[in-house]
Order: structure tokens, then sequence, then C-alpha cells
């Protein structure tokens, strides 16, 4: 059952060299399933026009985000401590923002990371690195070459595979029988919460909840044994799986199940209005961008992400609106957003060119940004947010 739609839509990552250049386009839309409890894309990128030696996302590009994954190793550490020569998978390791602090404690480690670029960097990290793409196939290949895994991990990755069915089927063969399976995507409760509908792309295949992904493990022989929600990305949540098994389930599974319900996220009940609050902000956000040029006032953005996107394209707001993008990374300076051709520009554009208003594509890294960005404030710099409506600060 459909509960929203977003219409056409160029491959979120896909920043271009040249407006010219022919973009590929799909139908992006969202449904529920009332059986699984599953919400997730309708058509999906096939991963290898996602996930290749292009892939213009580096992890390490927040300082947030580095601590975060710090801390994540950390967890990792004491939960194998004491385990003879203990085994850790990363699925979507990415640059090595977490492994290379397992890398340097010592602990045997692999990372599943098919994008090219982004392996060869987890590489120069001193990650152990294979460049596959994580299935039931390629879990039985670790597991034959390197034996059992004692934790098998995952952030914003899980949600990018579309043969989920797969990753699970290998999670179980690959995993220790007393180990634990854990990964964190943006939390389904909280996309609606706040209506952050912009963390709907191609990227993004399933929309978790603890609600569908309990019955995912269970549909593995696996089981959902706790959650924790992770303040990171607009609000994720991390699920812990282990071995079906006897021991209990954490309280707060049960605390999060039961809020999931009351949101009626297993019925088509708690998607309804929806579609007509992602289209209310868009509108409002439009109306904006268009008021302050009609005033002579000049918009740049702030972060070319993979989110922005879903919400330039729907909200078609293009070089008209938005002079520039301002981006830290140096594969996407000098390109062109996908479909809606906004120049890239770097962080120094940015620092000397002063511009009264930004848009907060990088909303997700607002508390970074933020601090770093005093003297803008102090010199009259204005951020514009659109979460959970319009706000300009
Ligand atoms: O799930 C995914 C998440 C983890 O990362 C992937 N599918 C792709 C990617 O999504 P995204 O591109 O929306 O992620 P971010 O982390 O919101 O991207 C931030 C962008 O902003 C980067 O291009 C770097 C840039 N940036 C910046 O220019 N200055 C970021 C910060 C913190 C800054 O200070
Ligand atoms: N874990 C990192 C990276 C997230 S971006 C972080 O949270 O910052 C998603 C990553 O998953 C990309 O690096 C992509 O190449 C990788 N990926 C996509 N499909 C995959 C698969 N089937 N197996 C393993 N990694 C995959």
């Amino acid at each position: 059952m459909e509960i929203l739609s977003l219409g056409r839509m160029p491959i979120a990552n896909a920043f271009i060299s040249a407006v010219e250049k022919k973009e590929y386009f799909y139908d992006l839309s969202v449904a529920f399933c009332p059986e699984c409890l599953m919400v997730q894309l309708r058509d999906c990128v096939p991963p290898e026009m996602m996930f290749n030696e292009d892939y213009a996302y580096f992890s390490s590009i927040s300082k947030a985000m580095e601590e975060h994954f710090r801390e994540m190793a950390d967890e990792i550490a004491d939960t194998v401590s004491g385990k003879p020569s203990p085994f850790i998978v990363e699925l979507g390791c990415n640059d090595g923002i977490m492994l290379k602090h397992i890398s340097r404690r010592g602990i045997r480690h692999l990372g599943i990371e098919p994008s090219a670029n982004v392996a060869a960097e987890a590489a120069r990290n001193g990650v152990n690195v294979i460049g596959k793409f994580f299935n039931a196939e390629t879990a039985r290949e670790i597991r034959n070459e390197y034996g059992p895994a004692d934790v098998i991990c995952g952030a914003n990755v899980m949600c990018h595979i579309e043969d989920i069915n797969s990753v699970f089927e290998g999670a179980e063969l690959l995993l220790r029988d007393d180990g634990v399976l854990f990964f964190e995507d943006p939390y389904l409760y909280d996309i609606l919460r706040y209506n952050s509908f912009d963390q709907i792309y191609d990227e993004h295949v399933y929309y978790y909840s603890g609600l569908s992904v309990s019955r995912l493990a269970r549909r593995h022989r696996l089981m959902l044994f706790d959650m924790k929600p992770q303040d990171v990305h607009g609000g994720s949540m991390r699920y812990y799986i282990r071995k079906d098994s006897a021991e209990s389930v954490s309280d707060a599974v049960k605390v999060h199940l039961k809020n999931e319900q009351n949101a009626n996220l297993h019925t088509m009940e708690g998607y309804r209005g929806f579609q007509e609050k992602v289209d209310r902000v868009c509108s409002d956000l439009k109306n904006c961008l268009l008021d302050i040029r009609k005033k002579g006032g000049r918009v740049v953005g702030y972060g070319a992400t993979s989110k922005s996107t879903t919400l330039l394209n729907y909200a078609n707001i293009g070089p008209s609106l938005i002079d520039y993008i301002s981006d830290t990374t140096p594969t996407k300076i000098g390109k062109f957003t996908p479909g809606t051709h906004i120049p890239i520009r770097s962080y120094s554009a940015f620092q000397t060119g002063f511009s009264p208003y930004t848009l907060l594509l990088a909303w997700n890294h607002r508390s970074e940004i933020l601090a770093k960005e005093k003297e803008y404030r102090r010199k009259g710099g204005r951020f514009i947010t659109f979460f959970p409506e319009l706000y300009i600060e």
C-alpha cells in the first residue's frame, strides 16, 4: 500500500561534472506492507549504479560522527573482551571510520565495502577490507575463510540492501552461536515524527522499526533482544539481534514496540497525512526562498547531502533560488547537484563570500555546524531549517 509518492528522482549521490550530462531517473515512492509491517521503496535502483568506485559519501566528514563511531568501537571491544581471538565483521565500513579503532586495538576484523574508493581509504586507515556486496553467498565465503563472527555490525547499511533476506540468512550463517548482530539506521518513528522525508531516497530501501525488524529477524531464526536510540542522522535506532534462544528481551524493546504501536505504525492509520505534511513543508520552503529572492536576498546551501537530492528535486529548487552549496568533500567540489544542477563549491567559498541566508541541507549535523559557524551568525547570517517545519535561526 502506497504511503508517499515523490515523483521522478535522479540517483541521490550522482553529483554530475557537467549539467548537460544525461542522468538516470526512477520513481521514488514508499509503500507499507500490512503483513510484515515493513516500510520500503517500491522501485529500487540497481546497487552497482549507486555503490561503486565513485561513491560520493565519505563517513569521516563530521567530527560528531567520528566520535559516535569511536564509541561504537569501544562498545564492541567491551563485548568481546575476554573471548579468545574474537572476530568482528562490519558491513558497509566505508572509509574505516569505526573499524580503524578495532584495527588499532589489534582485534581480528573484516570490513565488507563494495564502493572501491571508500574501501581504499579504509585500507589506508589500516582496516582489513574486501570489496564485495554482503549477502548469503559472501557470508559463506567469509565463514569458510575466517571462521564464525563474534560481532556482525553495520551503520546505515542494512537499510540500503534490497535483498535483505539474503543479508539476514548470511548473518545467521556467519554468526557464532553466542554472537551478536547489531545495526543502526534512520528510525521510522522519528522520520514520521519530525517529517524528515528527505531520508527517503534510492539508497534507503527500508525504513525500519522495531516491529518490522523483529519479524524480519524471526523469519531467519534470529531474535531482536535490545534497541538503543541513537542521536545521529536526525534520529536513528540501533537494533541488537542474536540467534533465537530462551533468553529474555530487554524492557527497551517492549517500550519501543509499544510506542510504535501507539503511533499506529502497524496499520495504514500511522501513515495518513504524511504526504500532506511533506507537501506543506516543501511549498513553505519554496515560498520562503522565492520571497528572499524577490527582496534581492541571496541564499546558499550548506552540505551537498544525499538527502537534499529528494528535497531539492521534489520542491523544485534549483540554481535560480540557491547560488551554490558549500561542501567539505573534495570529490563533490566543482560538481552539480543531481537533477537540480546547483553548483557545489568549497567551504572557503562559504567563508569568504558572505550570504545572508544559508539553507541547512546537512540538518542532521546542526549542532556541529552551528558551533562551527558562530562567526557567520554573529555577522548576521541566518540558517534556514525545515523540519518539522520551516524555521529561520
Ligand atoms: O545513509 C547514508 C548516510 C550515513 O550518509 C548514506 N546513504 C549517504 C550519506 O547520507 P548524506 O549524504 O545525507 O549524509 P550527511 O552526513 O548528512 O552528509 C553531510 C554532507 O555535508 C557531506 O557531504 C559533508 C558535508 N558537510 C560539510 O560540508 N560541512 C558536513 C559537515 C558536518 C560540515 O561541517
Ligand atoms: N557505515 C557508514 C557508511 C554508510 S553509507 C556510515 O554509517 O557512515 C552506506 C555504505 O554501505 C556505503 O559505503 C556502501 O558502499 C555500503 N554498502 C551498500 N550495499 C552494501 C552491501 N550489500 N554490503 C556491504 N556494504 C554495502
